[in-house]
C-alpha cells in the first residue's frame, strides 16, 4: 500500500516539472528531475516542521539549542526519503519514466560542513533527537566550501575546493526575515546612569548573519527539527559613494571582508590556530544564534527567569565556548540584568561537551586578539575571571598555586576549556575512559572544585544510516529475524544473539558480506585501477589521519607482512588492507603517511610474489557518502590509536554494527565494544592507558624495541634502504627512531601477534562469521537513540513533543 507522503511527493514533483521548467517528468532530463525530487522532498519536511514547531510553542516545551562549528550532514536525499517510508514509492514512480534513483543519489554531493568525527557526531544526534520527537535546533555556519576535496597525485595529497550549495542548495531554506547584526572592533565606553554602570559598544563594525534552515526528518515521528545555518553578508552591500566615483572593486570590499567569515570551514584537526578569521566564525554564529534565541524567549515570556528552565544551550567542544560571555552580554546590555542575575541564568543554561584530551587541541586565544576583535566580549571573561579566581582563593586555598593552570586568563592568552567549565553547570566527555581522564587528569583540579559538574554520554550513531541505509541487506535480514523493530529501538538487536548457532543465518551473513565487498570492489576498481579479491580478507581503517591514530603502525605491519611472504615463504591468509582517511593540509607527517600507504599499495601490486596473498588501498576523498560503501565491507576494524589518546572514535562503533570485528587498543569506546562483546569476539592488544603514561614517565626510548625485536629491525632498515619502490622515506625512519610521541614501536610486537590471531581466526569461516553476528547483535548501546535519551534525562531535562 502507498502512503499518503508517497503521493504527495508524486504531485507535488509533478507540478514542480511544470512551474520551474514548463516541463514534465515524460520530457525531463535527468539534472531537472533531480532538483524537483529534492525540492518536493524537502517541502513535504517544511510542512511537517510548521505543524510540529506549532505543537512545541503551544506546549511551551523545554529546547536544547545544539551550538556547533561542524555538522558532517553527508547526503540527504535517501535519508529524508527513508525516513518518510517513501523510497520505494519513489524509486518506483522514477522508474516508470526511465529513471534511477541510485542516479540521483549518487547527483547529490556530501554537505560536508565538517571535519571528522566530532561534526558526525553532531548530525547523528539531530537525526536520532528528531526520531525520539526532542525538540531540538543545530546552529552553525553555512559554509560555502565544505572540508576540501582530496586528490592524490603520486602518493601526495592535493586539496581542492568543495563547492556544494549549486547541487545541494535545495535544501537550504534562507530566512531574510530573521536577519541578525553582529557587532566587532571598536571601543566600550562606561557610563553611570540611574540604572548604575552602563556599558556601550561604539565604532563597531557591523555584519549581517542571515540564516538558512536546513530541515532534519526523524523516523517514524511527526517531529521535523531545523539545523540553522548562519551565512555572513555586509549590512550595507556595496559603497554607493565609491561606486559613483568610478571605484568599482573598492565599493565592494566591505561586503567582501563580510562574506569572507561564512566562506570556507577550517580543515585542520592537527592543530589549533589563533587566527582572526576563525575567531570572527566562532562568535558570529555564537552571537546570531544567542540574539535569536533570547529574542524569541523574551517575546514569549517577558524574562529570563524562566529560562533555564525553557532552554538549554549545548557547547560542542570549545568552538562556541563564547556563549559564556556572549550570553551575559545580551542579558546585561540588551536586556539591563545585572552580573549575578544574568551569571545565575547563564551557567544554568549551558551545557559542554569536552572532545579531545589532545593538548594541542585545548583552545586558547591571545588576549591582544579577542581584546581588540571583541572588546566587550573581552571585557566579560575578565571580569569572569576575576570572579573565578577569587572564587577558588577564598574557598579552595590548596588549589592557588594551580590557578594559573585554572584560570581562564593567564600566560597571556584566554583559555576557552575553562571558560566552558566555569560558566556550564554540566561537562561531560564522550566514552567512560576519556570521562574518568577528564576527572582524574585533564581537569583533574576543576573535578574538586565542581565535582558534580563531571560526567560521561558514551557517543553512538544513527543506525538508521549507518545499518539500513547503508546495508539494507544486513538490514533485511535483521527484519526477517527479529522483526522491524529495532529501526526505531537498536536494543531489539539484541535479539539475534539467538541466531549464533543457526547455520542458515550465519550463511546469509556472509552471503551479504560478499555482496557488501563486491559493490566496495567496483567502486575501487573504478577509482583506483585495482582488482581486489572478494574472497581475501578486508582489513579496514578510515578516519581522519592523525599520528595518535597510528595509520603507521598499521603500515610497519603490512611491510612486515610484505618481506615474510617475499623473502621467508610466509604463506598469510589473503588479504585486502583499505585505508581512507584526509590530512589536514599542513600537516605534513600525516601526508608522508599517505604517500607511505601509496608507495607500499604499488610496491605490493607490482609484485607477482607477493599480490595474491597481500593488497594495499589507499581511497581517496574519504567523507560520509564513502563512508557508507566502505563500512558495510569490512571484516576486520582497525581502532589502533594509542591508549588514552582517542576520546571516543565512532567509526569503530559503525563497522561494529556492519559485522566487522574490531582489532585494537583499550582506547576511546574499544573499552565499551569489548565488555559488550567480551574478549573472545574482539581482538585487543597494546599497552593500557597506564601502562603508555607510566612509559611515558619513564622515558619512551625507540631504540630498546629497536634492539629487542628483529621484525622492527628489517621493516624499519628496509624502509631506510629505499625498499619501498626506491623512495625516500627517511623522515619516517627518524620520526619512528627518535621522537614518536605515541610509542608505535612499543606496540608492534603486540600488533603482529594480533594481526595473527585474527589471520587463524578468519581461517575458521563459521567461527569468524559467530564472532561477526555477535559485534552486529551487541551494538544496542551504541546508537546515537539511548546517547540523546542519556543527554536529555541526565544533562538537558527534555522532555519528547508528541
Ligand atoms: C583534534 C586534535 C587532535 C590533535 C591535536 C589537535 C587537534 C585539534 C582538533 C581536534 C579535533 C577536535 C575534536 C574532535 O573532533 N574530537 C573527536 O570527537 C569525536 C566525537 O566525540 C570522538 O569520537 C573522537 O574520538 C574525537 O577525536
Amino acid at each position: 500500500m502507498e502512503n499518503h507522503v508517497s503521493q504527495k511527493l508524486k504531485t507535488s514533483i509533478e507540478k514542480i516539472m511544470e512551474v520551474n521548467f514548463g516541463n514534465n517528468i515524460k520530457n525531463g532530463n535527468k539534472r531537472q528531475v533531480y532538483e524537483a525530487v529534492l525540492t518536493a522532498t524537502n517541502e513535504i519536511l517544511a510542512e511537517k516542521r510548521y505543524e510540529y514547531s506549532k505543537k512545541v510553542k503551544e506546549q511551551e516545551a523545554k529546547q536544547v539549542y545544539y551550538m556547533s562549528m561542524e555538522f558532517l550532514v553527508g547526503t540527504s536525499l535517501k535519508n529524508n526519503l527513508w525516513n518518510l517510508e517513501a523510497e520505494d514509492d519513489i524509486k518506483a514512480f522514477l522508474a516508470e519514466y526511465g529513471f534511477d534513483i541510485e542516479e540521483f543519489y549518487e547527483m547529490e554531493p556530501d554537505a560536508g560542513l565538517g571535519n571528522g568525527g566530532l561534526g558526525r557526531l553532531a548530525s547523528c544526534y539531530m537525526d536520532s533527537m528528531t526520531t525520539l520527537s526532542y525538540p531540538i535546533t543545530g546552529f552553525s555556519i553555512r559554509y560555502e566550501f565544505g572540508i576540501f576535496k582530496q586528490v592524490i597525485i603520486d602518493g601526495w595529497q592535493n586539496e581542492f575546493p568543495d563547492s556544494w550549495i549549486d547541487q545541494a542548495g535545495y535544501w537550504l531554506n534562507p530566512r531574510a526575515d530573521e536577519e541578525i547584526e553582529v557587532h566587532f572592533f571598536g571601543n566600550i565606553k562606561e557610563h553611570w546612569t540611574d540604572k548604575g554602570l552602563t556599558t556601550e559598544h561604539t565604532d563597531y563594525v557591523s555584519v549581517m548573519a542571515k540564516p538558512y534552515d536546513l530541515f532534519i526528518s526523524g523516523y517514524d515521528t511527526e517531529a521535523v527539527n531545523t539545523l540553522r545555518l548562519w551565512s555572513a553578508k555586509s549590512t550595507s552591500g556595496f559603497n554607493m559613494d565609491l561606486f559613483s566615483k568610478g571605484e568599482y572593486v573598492k565599493s565592494t570590499e566591505n561586503e567582501a571582508i563580510a562574506s569572507s567569515i561564512s566562506k570556507v570551514l577550517y580543515p585542520a584537526d592537527d592543530k589549533i590556530e589563533g587566527k582572526s578569521l576563525r575567531l570572527k566564525q566562532q562568535y558570529f554564529f555564537v552571537s546570531a544564534s544567542l540574539q535569536q534565541i533570547t529574542k524569541e524567549h523574551y517575546k514569549k515570556y517577558g524574562t529570563f527567569e524562566s529560562f533555564p528552565d525553557k532552554a538549554v544551550i549545548h557547547i560542542n567542544d570549545t568552538h562556541p565556548s563564547l556563549c559564556v560571555p556572549e550570553l551575559m552580554r545580551i542579558l546585561m546590555d540588551d536586556y539591563g540584568y545585572v552580573w549575578d542575575a544574568a551569571w545565575d541564568i547563564t551557567a544554568n543554561s549551558l551545557a559542554y561537551t569536552n572532545h579531545t584530551v589532545m593538548s594541542e587541541a585545548l583552545e586558547k586565544w591571545p588576549i591582544d586578539l579577542v581584546k581588540s576583535h571583541l572588546p566587550r566580549i573581552y571585557s566579560i571573561i575578565e571580569e569572569i575571571n576575576r570572579r573565578f579566581c577569587q572564587f577558588i582563593y577564598t574557598n579552595h586555598p590548596e588549589l592557588s598555586a594551580s590557578i594559573d593552570k585554572m584560570a581562564i586568563i593567564s600566560e597571556g592568552m584566554v583559555k576557552m576549556a575553562n571558560l566552558c567549565i566555569a560558566g556550564s553547570y554540566s561537562v561531560n566527555g564522550v566514552s567512560k575512559l576519556h570521562s574518568d581522564i577528564l576527572k582524574t587528569d585533564t581537569f583533574h583540579n576543576f573535578n574538586i572544585v565542581y565535582p558534580d559538574k563531571f560526567t560521561n554520554v558514551t557517543n553512538g550513531i544513527t543506525h538508521r544510516r549507518w545499518l539500513c541505509q547503508a546495508n539494507p541487506l544486513l538490514s533485511q535480514l535483521l527484519t526477517e529475524k527479529i522483526g522491524g523493530g529495532f529501526k526505531k529501538s537498536l536494543s531489539d538487536i539484541e535479539k539475534f544473539n539467538e541466531f549464533y548457532y543457526d547455520e542458515a543465518v550465519l550463511s546469509r551473513l556472509r552471503e551479504i558480506k560478499k555482496e557488501n565487498k563486491k559493490r566496495l570492489a567496483d567502486y575501487i576498481a573504478q577509482k583506483n585501477g585495482i582488482e581486489v579479491n572478494c574472497d581475501s580478507m578486508f582489513d579496514v581503517q578510515v578516519k581522519r589521519l592523525h599520528e595518535y591514530k597510528r595509520q603507521l603502525l598499521n603500515v610497519l605491519q603490512i611491510i612486515d607482512l610484505y618481506r615474510k611472504i617475499k623473502f621467508q615463504g610466509f604463506r598469510p591468509l589473503p588479504q585486502t588492507y583499505i585505508f581512507a582517511a584526509k590530512a589536514s593540509a599542513g600537516y605534513f607527517m600525516a601526508k608522508e603517511i599517505i604517500r607511505l600507504i601509496c608507495a607500499v599499495s604499488d610496491m605490493v601490486e607490482r609484485d607477482p610474489d607477493v599480490r595474491d596473498f597481500l593488497k594495499v588501498v589507499f581511497i581517496a576523498d574519504y567523507k560520509v557518502s564513502l563512508a557508507e560503501i566502505i563500512i558495510p565491507a569490512a571484516d576486520i576494524s582497525e581502532q589502533i590509536s594509542q591508549a588514552g589518546k582517542e576520546a571516543s572514535g565512532t567509526g569503530n562503533m559503525k563497522l561494529m554494527i556492519n559485522g566487522a570485528v574490531t582489532l585494537g587498543t583499550m582506547d576511546g569506546a574499544n573499552v565499551e565494544i569489548y565488555e559488550a562483546v567480551g574478549p573472545e569476539n574482539i581482538f585487543i592488544f597494546g599497552l593500557s592507558t597506564q601502562e603508555v603514561n607510566d612509559l611515558y614517565h619513564r622515558g619512551y626510548r625507540p631504540e630498546d624495541f629497536y634492539n629487542a625485536n628483529q621484525s622492527i629491525r628489517d621493516v624499519l632498515e628496509f624502509i631506510k634502504s629505499g625498499g619501498i619502490g626506491g623512495k625516500n622515506f627517511d623522515s619516517l625512519y627518524h620520526y619512528l627512531m627518535y621522537s614518536d610521541p605515541y610509542m608505535n614501536l612499543a606496540d608492534f610486537a603486540s600488533y603482529c601477534d594480533a594481526h595473527r590471531r585474527v589471520e587463524e581466526a578468519y581461517r575458521d569461516e563459521a567461527r569468524f562469521t559467530q564472532m561477526s553476528l555477535k559485534n552486529i547483535a551487541n551494538a544496542g548501546i551504541f546508537a546515537s537513540d539511548r546517547s540523546v535519551t542519556d543527554y536529555a534525562n541526565h544533562i538537558w531535562h527534555v522532555k519528547p513533543v508528541q
